[in-house]
């Protein structure tokens, strides 16, 4: 017959010993699981006479308890001693530097900043946004612009030309966002009014040119748009986004293709040791190239220039952001250099000021 107060000795003894709940739970199996030690006792109980089990029976049933007993209280304590251990494993220093927050730690890149504020600005004069494929067919970039075949204003824009497809049809990289216009011009019927920011390419690199650049143009049919309505939105437009009370600007004589009369136009500025500000000054600032829409465009997009006219304007993107922001050179816009980002970029959840942007 088994002796029940070595086995009792020898549980409590391996309870003691359980140095943590996973063996614990080996020393519970072995006592009290199906096979245990403890449940195989029990079993015996069934075949003994009356009397053998009226002394044996007390005595199992109390080891049983008792063992029982011992593993929870044993339990217990490995719980308590485990807590204790996380909690001094996982003490904060308070003292330790706050990480910035993922979502606040990125930079919004300073061309998609200064896209989104001529896009409000735009949009509050009732402007909406257009968009293009960055491959067009020669046709849309030029020949629907009034780029006669064989110009030499088709070098002017020192084109990237693709391969030539299965029909022999040379695809460009658009060298400016008027492919869009024409696409906008040919799928709605006026009135129209959109900007179409975005990236155009020409073969063209040193410190103030990359090979790929952003332009916004704006572009507006209808009946009786005219000089006076341009001259007002440019106007408007630079008010706003260089945040002046006003601004003087000047509409000199040019050429473009693809509009006839044509101009440049500079703002007014000063400079003073580099700095440049705008809406003060005797100083000029070549800033953007207008005019109104060549009649050659409108026919070449479906639209009689006897019923409707209309006005466009290109700028360079780069080079307002430049002009706003005070970043000398261009180049590392492109170069994804995470310091130039953190010094020239914006915080997506910042609240305006004067040294990052007052527009919202
Ligand atoms: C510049 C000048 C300009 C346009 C772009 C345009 C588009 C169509 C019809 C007529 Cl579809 N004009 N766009 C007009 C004048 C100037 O850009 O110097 N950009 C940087």
């Amino acid at each position: 017959m088994t002796d029940l107060n070595q086995l009792e000795r020898d549980l409590l003894t391996q309870v003691e010993a359980a140095g943590d709940e996973a063996a614990l739970e080996t020393v519970r199996v072995s006592a009290l699981g199906k096979k245990g030690s403890v449940s195989e006792l029990l079993k015996t109980l069934g075949a003994m006479t009356p009397e053998e089990r009226k002394e044996r029976g007390p005595l199992i049933n109390g080891l049983r308890d008792k063992v029982q007993g011992a593993i929870a209280a044993r339990k217990e304590t490995l719980g308590e001693a485990a807590l204790e251990a996380r909690l001094s494993a996982e003490r904060i220093d308070v003292t330790l530097p706050v990480p910035e927050a993922p979502e606040s730690r990125g930079r919004i890149h300073p061309i998609s900043q200064v896209i989104e504020e001529l896009t409000a600005i735009f949009a509050d004069m009732g402007f909406s946004v257009a968009e293009g494929p960055d491959i067009e067919t020669d046709y849309l970039n030029f020949t629907a612009l009034n780029f006669p075949e064989g110009h030499p204003a088709r070098e002017m824009h020192d084109t990237f030309f693709l391969a030539p497809d299965e029909k022999g049809e040379r695809k460009v990289l658009r060298t400016h966002t008027s492919p869009v216009q024409i696409r906008t011009m040919t799928s709605k019927a006026p009135p129209i009014r959109v900007i179409i920011p975005g990236r155009t390419y020409r073969h063209d690199s040193d410190q103030t040119h990359t090979p790929m650049f952003h332009q916004v143009e704006g572009l507006v049919i209808d009946k009786q748009a005219n000089i006076a309505h341009l001259k007002w939105i440019l106007e408007e437009f630079c008010k706003a986004f260089f945040e002046v009370e006003q601004v003087k600007m000047r509409f000199r004589p040019s050429f473009f293709p693809f509009t006839e009369p044509s101009a440049e136009v500079d703002i007014q500025c000063s400079r003073k040791g580099g700095e440049i500000r705008f809406g003060e000054g005797t100083d000029w600032l070549e800033i953007l190239g207008c005019g109104m829409v060549h009649p050659n465009v409108l026919r070449n997009c479906g639209l009689d220039p006897d019923e409707y006219q209309g006005f466009a304007w290109g700028m360079g993107i780069d080079r307002i952001a430049m002009l706003k922001y005070g970043m000398p050179d261009l180049r590392p816009f492109f170069e994804a250099d995470v310091r130039w980002l953190n010094h020239y970029g914006f915080r997506p959840l910042d609240i305006p000021s004067l040294v990052s942007g007052l527009t919202s």
